[in-house]
């Protein structure tokens, strides 16, 4: 990683460790689930077990996802995967790559006809470290993962960029820190207890919800699943400026106001640009309204229907908008996160919010 990674205030002497237990064998990881319970521990949000490993905060299942990824996962050269902080727009990539990758078999105007009419974008597009069928076996075998699905395949993923297999081409989006906590905070105030009640999630200790206050110094601490938030963003943005091939890096804020340009990127990106007819016959706009929060939330299968551990799909879709934080924050708490992420990012190109306009 390059400049700006300093660890946060609380997390110094914990990343000195896990860093150093990020310790490379002939399989990446594969030590993993030797050293879990000797991993540097403490009060994270959402109240999980988070372990400090390789400078993030980290649930055991996404520990466990790592080592499994890098044994098991078999790159290929058309995978694309979508990659994130927990609630920086995730859903939304994946029902947007989905669509136009699968634009061919699956026109966006079929409208009742399309799978995203029977299938939550995170039915469609899976998670590399956490399925339904990696939890039931505790992550044990040797099978290749999702070696099944036909090329190109899309997948997804919370974990950091150095922890992630090689030789992927990666979509992050990335969104300010300040409205990813309101959205973290409000998406575990309504999924926290059923989380707790999947195996490997909650800790030795019965875990109690913190408040918005407490949720909030332990973000600007970095102790939160996937944290530090901005040592995540960095590792991608850092990566993308050196492989801009590989890494396409999105601001959520900049696809909220200008999704039809935002969609046509991640097109091309994907090696699927949309052709002059395409664009001539709308189909970038029919993708924009078939992904859009409000067709999205009204469709019945994520007003009712559940998804991957057990989750409505309903507390995926709330208000998508920009600047949510004020609804939580106070401006000194805002200044406050603000000050915490611009110094942990001295010395980085990477800033929050809308790509900086350059003339
Ligand atoms: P995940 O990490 O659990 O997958 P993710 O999809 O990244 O969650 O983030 C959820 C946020 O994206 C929510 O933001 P909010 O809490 O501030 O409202 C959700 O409303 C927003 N979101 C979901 N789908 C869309 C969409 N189609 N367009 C815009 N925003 C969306």
């Amino acid at each position: 990683m390059g400049g700006g990674t300093t660890a946060p205030a609380g997390v110094a002497a914990a990343e000195e460790e896990g860093v150093a237990k990020a310790v490379t064998t002939a399989t990446p990881h594969a030590d993993i689930p030797n050293i879990m319970s000797s991993l540097p521990t403490g009060p994270g949000f959402p109240p999980y077990q988070l372990s400090y490993y390789g400078g993030f905060w980290l649930s055991g299942l996404f520990l466990k996802g790592i080592a499994a990824s890098h044994a098991r996962f078999k790159p290929r050269p058309t995978d694309v995967l979508l990659t994130s902080f927990p609630k920086s727009g995730t859903t939304w990539l994946k029902a947007l790559a989905f669509s136009a990758l699968n634009r061919a078999a699956h026109p966006p105007s079929s409208a009742g006809h399309h799978p995203l009419y029977r299938s939550s974008p995170h039915d469609l597009v899976s998670f590399l470290e956490v399925s339904p069928e990696l939890i039931a076996t505790d992550y044990a075998g040797e099978d290749e993962l999702y070696g099944e699905l036909p090329s190109p395949r899309l997948l997804a993923s919370h974990l950091p960029y150095s922890l992630l297999p090689n030789g992927i081409k990666i979509v992050y989006v990335c969104r300010d820190p300040k409205d990813t906590l309101v959205s973290l905070w409000h998406f575990h105030e309504k999924t926290t207890a059923v989380l707790l009640g999947v195996p490997g999630v909650a800790g030795a200790s019965p875990p109690t919800m913190p408040t918005f206050e407490e949720a909030f110094e332990l973000f600007c601490e970095g102790r939160c699943i996937s944290g530090p938030h901005w040592r995540h963003a960095l590792e991608f943005w850092e990566a993308s400026r050196r492989r801009p091939d590989q890494v396409l890096f999105l601001r959520y804020e900049d696809m909220l106001l200008d999704p039809a340009g935002n969609l046509r990127t991640l097109a091309a990106f994907m090696g699927c640009p949309f052709s002059p007819e395409e664009e001539a016959a709308g189909v970038v706009h029919h993708v924009v309204e078939l992904c859009s929060l409000a067709k999205l939330k009204g469709l019945e299968v994520n007003r009712s229907g559940s998804t991957l551990l057990g989750l409505k799909n309903e507390v995926f879709f709330r208000k998508g908008t920009v600047g949510d934080w004020s609804s939580c924050m106070t401006p000194a708490m805002a200044a406050r996160l603000d000050g915490v992420v611009k110094e942990a990012l001295k010395g980085s190109t990477l800033t929050f919010g809308p790509a900086p306009v350059i003339n």
